[in-house]
């Protein structure tokens, strides 16, 4: 009865195609995103009726300067999927979790599959999953795409996950103790500026935040701010620019970093490190 949407998310080369293909396998249809010429691939999970997996456009960030950004951040705001499929590269997992970092802002549930772990475990490194997934508040899944490994558990995950609506725990990923506590100031200054615009526009508050912070021209323009707020927003960025003495979009980029560092160092171990490592 219900019909189960999931968007399937990630960087480029991460084997989102080949996920994508074990996920559903001959069974798919390609289409165009609206207004673009971005592929629009979609298909029914084997063994899940009702359900359908969208490929997005293998992305780096959520922000609005390529079609393939903007095409994926829309269909998530906007058609609204049941859940998010998040596929990380395991060899490449600092980069791929940046991404990661603004879909969880998204207050949609989300599940990780850890891609490529049968390279990152071939050359004796290795993720302690559990401690991932408290940390992150998400299920995240240990898959090997190209050997169709742990895809049919990603499946139930993301099958479960839709059904109940799970959103993830809210992790603050901003530390106060961080920057002097300048970046977390100005997030939860703006937050409670912008709420209730943020949720008349049905834009999750705190992607808006770092979006607005980072100067997003797209959802400046869907807040609809009044000129008074608008000049408050600048006032308090400019006003974290100088107390942590990186720009705006530096002071993003830190802030994801920050946090996706000290995961890491909590939950990988590296192939090069795995025998000297002393947790
Ligand atoms: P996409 O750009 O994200 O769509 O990535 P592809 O699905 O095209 O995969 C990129 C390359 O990685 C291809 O050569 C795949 O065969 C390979 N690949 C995908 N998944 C895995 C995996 O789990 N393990 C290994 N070793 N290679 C993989
Ligand atoms: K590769
Ligand atoms: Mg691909």
């Amino acid at each position: 009865e219900d019909h189960i949407v999931f968007a399937l998310a990630g960087n480029q080369n991460c084997g989102k195609t080949t996920l994508f293909n074990q996920l559903t396998g001959s069974n798919q249809h390609v289409g165009n995103f609206p207004g673009v010429t971005v592929d629009r691939k979609s298909g029914m999970i084997k063994g899940y009726p009702g359900t359908e997996v969208v490929d997005l456009p293998g992305i780096y960030s959520l922000s609005p300067y390529t079609s393939e950004e903007i095409v994926s951040r829309q269909f998530i705001l906007e058609e609204k999927p049941s859940a998010i499929i998040n596929i990380i590269d395991a060899t490449n997992i600092e980069r791929n979790l940046y991404l990661t970092m603004q879909l969880l802002e998204l207050n949609v549930p989300i599940v990780i599959a850890l891609n490529m772990m049968d390279e990152m475990t071939g050359n004796g490194g290795s993720v302690l999953i559990n401690e991932m997934e408290e940390i992150l508040q998400v299920p995240v899944i240990p898959t090997s795409a190209a050997k169709n490994q742990g895809v049919e558990e990603l499946a139930e995950h993301a099958v479960r996950i839709a059904r109940l609506g799970e959103t993830h725990g809210r992790v603050d990923f901003c530390n106060p103790k961080d920057h002097n506590g300048a970046v977390h100031r100005a997030i939860h200054g703006i937050m409670s500026l912008v709420g209730d615009h943020a949720e008349a526009a049905g834009i999750p508050v705190r992607f808006a935040v770092t979006k607005l912070i980072e100067g997003d021209p797209l959802v400046t323009k869907a807040l609809a701010l009044t000129e008074n707020e608008e000049e408050m927003v600048e006032k308090i960025t400019c006003q974290m620019e100088e107390e942590c003495g990186m720009d705006r979009s530096a002071a993003m980029a830190d802030m994801r970093y920050t946090f996706i560092r000290r995961l890491c160092h909590q939950t990988v171990i590296k192939p090069k490190e795995s025998k000297e490592r002393i947790r």
